[in-house]
């Protein structure tokens, strides 16, 4: 039976819109645990790590909050390291996208170890790919992708025990429709797989994963990171960066569908929801039924 570790990061130290640190609690609310459970998983509410408070404090070269992101990120490592090692499927509630450099560089470390194949399918309306020295914003929740490739301040940089925690070939993005100017350029430089809303608007959600998944083997452990402001605002208000024109309901029910057919889920980061900005706890709501889906629950053959 598969086990499920919720792990709370109730903090919003690499934004700049306060309120994310509110997350871990909307998702418990909204019944995250209930939900998985009425699937027949085993959960285990693990609580809330613990971490500095929010400075509030401006850029210092380029960067925000740099010893209080590192400090929540190795709190995040070490008990995304310890689920795995258990062999449970570690769920990390953000909290802002800045945790995604402990979660996935814990993740990639197991992977390696294990000779697992690595995927990660990165959600979200931002690439999040920016470094301190092109940062428009200085917060981290932009640069987790950079970080985990190996660009970053060296505080946040080599988690994994190799300097890049992920190779530019094994992360996918889907749903994009806001990216830097130089966050661009980075893209092109790298070669990163950017499905972005023009892709799937002309190509459909359907061919979009079939593309993303294409490399999945029975050796692959799938990452999925979740940031809420991937979908249209429309439906999910309660984020603290929402971009217009993101995928539908339904076209995010899809990715999640075909995700979870693959089998091969081994870990996810839901981020970013802001209840704060929310209406009556509709997108921790939403989140809850997009992760039954991500493990299957919404498909009528299983
Ligand atoms: B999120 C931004 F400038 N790119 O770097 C930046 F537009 O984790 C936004 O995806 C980053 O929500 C959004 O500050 C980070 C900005
Ligand atoms: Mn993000
Ligand atoms: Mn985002
Ligand atoms: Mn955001």
């Amino acid at each position: 039976m598969t086990t499920v570790s919720l792990i709370g990061a109730p903090t919003d130290v690499g934004a700049s819109v306060r309120g994310a640190g509110m997350g871990p609690d909307a998702l418990r609310v909204a019944g995250l645990a209930e939900a998985l459970r009425a699937h027949g998983f085993q959960v285990i509410d693990r609580g809330n790590l613990s971490g500095p408070p929010n400075p509030w404090q401006l850029p210092v070269h380029g960067i925000r909050h740099l010893p209080e992101v590192t400090a929540w990120n190795r709190a995040v490592f070490d008990a995304v390291a310890t689920a795995l090692a258990m062999g449970h499927v570690p769920l990390l509630m953000g909290g802002d996208h800045c945790l995604a450099i402990g979660s996935i560089s814990a993740v990639a470390r197991q992977c390696r170890q294990e000779q697992k194949n690595l995927r990660v399918v990165w959600l979200d309306a931002h690439t999040d790919v920016n470094t301190e020295a092109i940062s428009p914003s200085g917060n981290i929740h932009g640069m987790p992708v950079a970080c985990l490739l190996g660009y970053g301040p060296p505080d946040l940089v080599g988690w994994s025990g190799e300097r890049a925690a992920l190779d530019a070939g094994s992360i996918d993005f889907v749903g994009i429709r806001s990216v830097d100017a130089d966050e661009k350029q980075a893209i092109r430089q790298l070669g990163l797989q950017v499905f972005d809303m023009r892709h799937i608007d002309e190509h459909g959600m359907r061919y979009t994963m079939t593309e993303v998944l294409q490399d999945v083997d029975e050796n692959t452990h799938i990452h999925v990171s979740f940031d809420l402001d991937c979908l249209d605002p429309i439906e999910a208000p309660g984020v603290g960066t929402g971009v217009r024109g993101g995928p539908t309901y339904r076209e995010m029910q899809l990715c999640m569908e075909m995700i979870a057919d693959t089998g091969r889920i081994g870990s996810i980061d839901v981020v970013e929801i802001n209840p704060a900005l929310d209406v009556r706890n509709r997108t921790a709501e939403l989140a809850v039924e997009f992760i039954r889906s991500l493990f299957g629950a919404s498909t009528l053959a299983r």
